[in-house]
């Protein structure tokens, strides 16, 4: 029998509503979790939140999109962005956690980085961490409109009847944003909000927050 396939917002290094969104969820081995990038920077816990994943990795089958935050990170390792551009976008707080220097970072911290893809797709969802151009196939989209294109509400639905599942653009109110063929579940939980996971198969969502705080909805 196929489990779930369960979409996860931003996580932006909120270690505590990752471990409390877990919790609720009791993974099994046949759930299939797609991450929409951005699970580093801003937030207190980069180092942990990449730990957890790397668990989850073992025990179901795991996704990873790359967010303009992952590109950032990646980028200040390779010596190709400038740290000054990073540190103002949350990249102090990962350096806080490993012990003031990315030379600290374990190898399979940054090897997990790198093996984040540019989408994810099933027959009926296609999972980007931010936009995609209008009218250019999966393949060849740009880093520009994948990672940087903020959400706005106006995008078309796909050509191919699949539905948009996309991070990025933070909802102050807290609670996924839809619109048709697209739903943006960023809900800002590094800030005032939640970190919301999306059963795209029945569409509950479930959120959890720094707090520790719980809860769920339908979209
Ligand atoms: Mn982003």
């Amino acid at each position: 029998m196929s489990g779930r396939i369960l979409a996860l917002g931003d996580i932006h290094g909120c270690d505590t509503a990752l471990d409390t969104l877990l919790v609720q969820l009791q993974l099994a081995a046949n759930d299939c979790v797609v991450l929409l990038g951005d699970v580093v920077d801003r937030g207190p816990g980069t180092r942990q939140v990449i730990d957890r994943l790397l668990e989850l990795q073992q025990y179901c089958e795991l996704h990873f999109v790359r967010g303009n935050h992952e590109q950032m990170l990646l980028g200040v390792l390779d010596g190709t962005f400038f740290d000054t551009g990073w540190l103002m976008h949350g990249g102090q707080e990962v350096l806080d956690c490993y012990e003031g220097s990315l030379d600290n970072m374990p190898a399979e911290h940054a090897d997990f980085l790198r093996s984040a893809v540019e989408t994810y797709e099933t027959a009926t969802e296609v999972f980007v961490h931010a936009n995609l151009e209008p009218g250019v196939p999966l393949a060849e989209q740009h880093a520009k409109w994948l990672r940087w294109t903020r959400y706005t509400g106006q995008e078309l639905p796909l050509p191919t009847g699949q539905r948009v599942i996309c991070g990025h653009t933070p909802q102050s109110s807290g609670l996924p944003a839809r619109s048709r063929g697209w739903v943006c579940i960023d809900t800002f939980v590094y800030g005032t909000g939640w970190l919301t996971c999306l059963d795209v198969l029945t569409d509950e969502f479930f959120q959890a927050d720094e707090q520790g705080r719980y809860r769920t909805g339908m979209l």
